[in-house]
């Protein structure tokens, strides 16, 4: 019983499973082999970039959060009080508890793909903030979205930490914040954690950390599709293999083939040479200047910007324009 009973009982699953299909059977057919990196974050997944932020290496979440704690009060001051917040992301930081205490929102809005997870978040955050109302949105941020309605007059502000949006070459990125400039209306703004560009080694290190912590983190992508979409990858035989990229800005991790193989997924075959590589992520990194460019392309102008002591990362305020 169990597996097709269980799929049969849940559209949901089904639902996200052919979505998952469609999109590896089309990234593994392409000249260069391609996995959106949304995929990373299943249970394990998820599991593996909890300990990603906390290696030594990963400076990306320590830098965001001291910059976040020195200038929370300047930060509390450009969301203003009493808005509507959306997060995008199931707002489960501590970053996010600094910014609900300090900014005292009259609505918070997370917004993410998964309803079980928001509604974890939600239930943890209501009991810790009780004076504040919560609206989870179970939806995806990277398309327009639906919104319950709110008060007009109400200002949005919607924040974006941890550089997620370096998942995103520059020109999607420019048309996701287009969009989020509609989401928020005219009186709108917007606070996103952006990582900055430094010195080629630092950025090295943290994509291959000592522990192998991303190196399983990136190959547990294949261990989903085993699990998930009948493949038969050896995990053996593919290995880690990530570098920034100076002439494009950006880290770019991908999974190399040891040996020439051929691979299974459900009914579908792939070939692979030795030495050929799935390309599973970039991670963009913009100066300040670099990212204001991309937000004036998009109706949003850079009003404020906070950077940690060691000016690794970059928390921008964006208002419409
Ligand atoms: C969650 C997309 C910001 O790009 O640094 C961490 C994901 N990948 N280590 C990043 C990631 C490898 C992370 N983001």
């Amino acid at each position: 019983m169990g597996r097709d009973h269980r799929r049969r009982g849940n559209p949901g699953i089904d639902a996200g499973r052919s979505a998952f299909r469609q999109d590896v059977v089309a990234g593994l057919s392409l000249p260069q082999k391609t996995l959106p990196p949304k995929y990373f974050y299943d249970r394990a997944g998820s599991e593996l970039f909890g300990r990603i932020c906390r290696l030594r290496e990963y400076y990306l979440t320590r830098a965001e959060l001291a910059l976040t704690r020195t200038h929370m009060a300047a930060i509390a001051r450009f969301a203003g009080r009493g808005g509507v917040l959306l997060e995008y992301g199931s707002g489960e930081s501590l970053k996010t508890r600094l910014l609900l205490r300090a900014m005292r929102p009259a609505v918070y809005m997370p917004v993410d793909i998964s309803a079980e997870i928001l509604t974890r978040a939600a239930g943890r955050l209501a009991r810790e903030f009780p004076w504040l109302r919560i609206a989870p949105v179970a939806g995806d941020f990277s398309r327009p979205l639906e919104l319950p309605e709110l008060r007009g007059r109400d200002r949005r502000v919607v924040y974006f930490p941890g550089s997620t949006i370096g998942n995103l070459s520059p020109g999607e990125a420019q048309a996701f914040l287009r969009m989020t400039r509609g989401q928020v209306g005219p009186s709108g703004a917007m606070l996103v954690g952006v990582d900055l560009k430094k010195d080629a080694n630092v950025l090295h290190a943290a994509y291959n950390d000592s522990r192998g912590v991303t190196a399983a983190f990136n190959l547990n992508l294949l261990e989903r599709i085993n699990r998930e979409l009948r493949g038969d990858f050896d995990l053996r035989r593919f290995a880690h293999y990530a570098f920034y990229n100076p002439a494009l800005g950006r880290i770019e991790m991908h999974l190399v083939s040891l040996v020439p193989q051929t691979v299974n997924v459900g009914d579908h075959r792939f070939t692979f040479d030795r030495g050929e590589t799935i390309h599973t992520e970039n991670s963009y990194k913009y100066s300040i200047e670099e990212f204001h460019a991309i937000a004036a392309e998009s109706d949003f102008r850079g009003a404020k910007v906070w950077t940690d002591r060691k000016g690794l990362f970059a928390l921008h305020g964006l208002i419409a324009d």
